[in-house]
């Protein structure tokens, strides 16, 4: 542990009375506040914490009885970090709810400036539509919904559907720039065909001519079928990395980088009896066991998960995973922000 940077000084009768009248004009002495502005580490108000599927499901078909997702515009149950209640935030930068739609049920069509993915918990039969283009969930697909993209959602099947959703609203909404619109029709006119945005972008080949202007995925559906046996593929070369298994990222095709500016996405497979070194880094993770168990070791606690659980590491947590059988991790991070603003740091 490094030195302080600064010790708060005493108070002092003089001192006190000094702040005090300095306040009528809204000022404040930065020697009482340096030591947490700039502290020799970061710290965050965020914890490290999990929210255990069983406990939680209940809750989330529960809420099918409380409102309709119409009258909700979404029904979601926030995923609130327990230090920043009533916060709408999961880590400092990022939000993630449970989001259910039941067979029938439509969410509305609207746009706005924070981006989300949508990860698939349970069912199947949903669609998330982007500009009219449906993509049908399965259990571990990810959806995107880029910043400003037209998206509803709706449900042609017959069992209750919920997914992880994950979004940069705090990030926008401490920056600033949160705006929102909702579309101004009842219902959002069909786009192309279900599967378009994979054949078009996401085959290794790219429509003749045409110019990125997005820094966007043009691919916004990532099904779990192609990802797991891509990952099964990679980790046969057994050359697993000491940290994170077999670990790849989901990838923007135009760029090789994230899908999305603000968020980046990976899955990972942690083979039947690995115990991992620690990662540490100034981005916080938020991870999602799609199947096996295990447990990470999350600063001075550790968190067992299974097969659905959601847990977070907040920013520059040392963590660690095990895995009691084949487990496979998907998690999304707000790293790509620290490494455009040359934020980034880690432990490797
Ligand atoms: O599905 O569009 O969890 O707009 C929060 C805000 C989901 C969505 C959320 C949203 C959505």
């Amino acid at each position: 542990m490094s030195r302080a940077l600064h010790e708060k000084p005493a108070m002092t009768n003089t001192r006190a009375d000094f702040y005090g009248r300095m306040a009528e004009q809204h000022m404040t002495p930065l020697w009482e506040v340096l030591h947490t502005l700039l502290a020799t580490e970061p710290v965050t108000e965020a914890t490290p914490h999990k929210w255990d599927y069983d406990a939680c499901r209940p809750y989330i078909l529960e809420s099918a009885n409380v409102i309709s997702a119409e009258e909700a515009e979404r029904r979601v149950m926030v995923l609130e970090n327990p230090t920043l209640e009533g916060k709408s935030r999961i880590s400092e930068a990022l939000y993630a709810g449970l989001q259910l739609i039941m067979p029938g049920e439509v969410a509305p069509a609207h746009r706005h400036s924070p981006c989300a993915l949508r990860f698939i918990v349970e069912g199947s039969g949903a669609y998330t539509a982007l500009n009219g283009e449906k993509a049908y969930m399965e259990v571990g697909d990810l959806i995107l919904t880029p910043s400003w993209v037209w998206h509803d959602h709706g449900h042609d099947g017959d069992v209750p559907v919920v997914w992880l959703d994950g979004l940069d609203i705090p990030l926008v909404r401490d920056l600033g720039p949160v705006f929102a619109e909702p579309y101004p029709e009842a219902e959002f006119p069909t786009g192309r065909p279900t599967g378009d945005n994979m054949a078009r972008y996401g085959s290794n080949m790219r429509p003749f001519g045409e110019k990125v202007t997005s820094e966007n995925s043009p691919v916004f559906h990532y099904p779990y079928v192609e990802i797991r046996e891509t990952i099964d593929t990679v980790s046969k070369a057994q050359d697993m990395d000491a940290r994170h298994g077999y670990k790849l990222e989901y990838i923007n095709p135009h760029t090789g980088g994230p899908v999305m500016p603000t968020i980046a996405t990976y899955m990972q497979k942690l083979p039947k009896g690995f115990a991992g070194d620690d990662y540490q880094t100034t981005a916080a993770w938020v991870y999602h066991c799609v199947e096996g168990s295990g447990r990470t070791s999350i600063g001075d606690e550790t968190i067992e998960w299974k097969a659905k659980d959601t847990f977070v590491v907040p920013t520059w947590y040392k963590h660690r995973h095990e895995a009691d059988d084949d487990a496979f991790l998907f998690s999304f991070t707000d790293q790509p922000v620290h490494e455009k603003l040359g934020l980034f740091r880690d432990n490797m």
